[in-house]
């Protein structure tokens, strides 16, 4: 995977090329990052069951040789509790505004409830086109399909957005989404070159893939409090060396990250170096380093070192 776009490498678009950006938001845990890692055909931003996993805007690029669709995953739409909380709602809204159509991914799979409202009225207020897409439809029994696809729909014939259904994890409707989002999109040059897949560089994916291990292997508290600092990567022919940092609010965290005589930090760690390997496609040597730093969430200065900037 390249890390920077290089603007040497953009061909001239083919005749009747089209090209945008779309936004992908919601309510958290609905599959939005699910979803932009099926659309893209590989895994750039991580996943959980847990709510709020995503925190940076992230894009995805797919290039066929019809379109170049930049997907922007977003964190989830939600009340927020404190700072690190507002800037990932506000930087969600703003997104909303600066992309060509907005894919408002709700979880198919249960009806459409308040959080859903709320965010269509967000974007019912804004000029931006919105396709409203029902997600995890594997996950619906033959009797409630029915009236749980009715409730979106009166939220989407309201405001004449166009429904698609799909399955982020098994990859129905994949491809008639994807033709869906295409046509939406205006005549346009490459924004980005055609093998490229993230505006991310891999340093920033390979602290997501060790945050994704602690999401994983951590209860409730922790992950949360956690930021991730790529200190070194240092490339040889035959391995890559990567030092990181994971910060934590409390000694008392510090203490469940490291577990019983390091055991945990190794399990993370083991795990992070695979998917990191997959990542680079080579051999990785991964060292974790645990510190404390208390309060990180609520401090702007400490949010901006640690890669959450307010978007303007
Ligand atoms: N059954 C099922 N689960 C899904 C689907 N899409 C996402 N998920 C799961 O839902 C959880 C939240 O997904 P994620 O992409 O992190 O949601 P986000 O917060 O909206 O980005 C994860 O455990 C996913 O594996 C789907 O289509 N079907
Ligand atoms: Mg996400």
């Amino acid at each position: 995977m390249s890390d920077t776009a290089s603007l040497s490498m953009i061909p001239p678009a083919p005749e009747g090329f089209r090209s945008g950006f779309i936004g992908i938001v919601g309510r958290p845990n609905v599959g939005k990052s699910t979803l932009m890692n099926l659309l893209i055909g590989q895994k750039v931003a991580i996943t959980s069951p847990i709510a709020q996993t995503t925190r940076n805007r992230l894009r995805g690029i797919l290039t066929t040789d019809t379109a170049q669709m930049i997907f922007v995953d977003t964190p989830g739409i939600h009340k927020p509790h404190h700072e690190l909380g507002k800037v990932l709602v506000h930087n969600a809204r703003m997104a909303i505004t600066v992309v060509d159509v907005v894919l408002f991914v709700v979880d198919g799979s249960v009806p459409a409830g308040r959080g859903d409202a709320f965010i269509a009225e967000l974007l019912a207020r804004q000029s931006t086109p919105v396709f409203l897409g029902l997600n995890k439809v594997d996950l619906r029994n033959d009797e409630t399909a029915a009236a749980v696809t009715a409730s979106y729909q009166s939220l989407a014939t309201a405001q004449g957005w166009p429904v698609a259904e799909f399955s982020a994890l098994t990859g129905a409707g994949q491809s008639a989404l994807q033709t869906q989002l295409e046509t939406a999109l205006a005549r346009g040059p490459y924004y980005y070159p055609p093998d490229l897949i993230t505006d991310q560089p891999e340093r920033f994916i390979m602290g997501e893939l060790i945050r994704e291990q602690i999401l994983h292997h951590t209860r409730e508290e922790v992950p949360h409090s956690v930021a991730i600092a790529i200190d070194c990567v240092e490339e040889s022919k035959a391995i890559t060396r990567v030092l990181a940092t994971i910060y934590v609010e409390r000694d008392s965290q510090k203490g469940i990250l490291i577990g019983k005589r390091g055991s945990m930090l190794k399990a993370i760690g083991s795990s992070a170096r695979e998917q990191m390997q997959k990542l680079i496609l080579g051999k990785v040597y991964l060292e974790l380093f645990v510190k404390v730093q208390p309060r990180w969430r609520q401090s702007r200065l400490h949010l901006g070192e640690l890669g959450y900037q307010r978007e303007e």
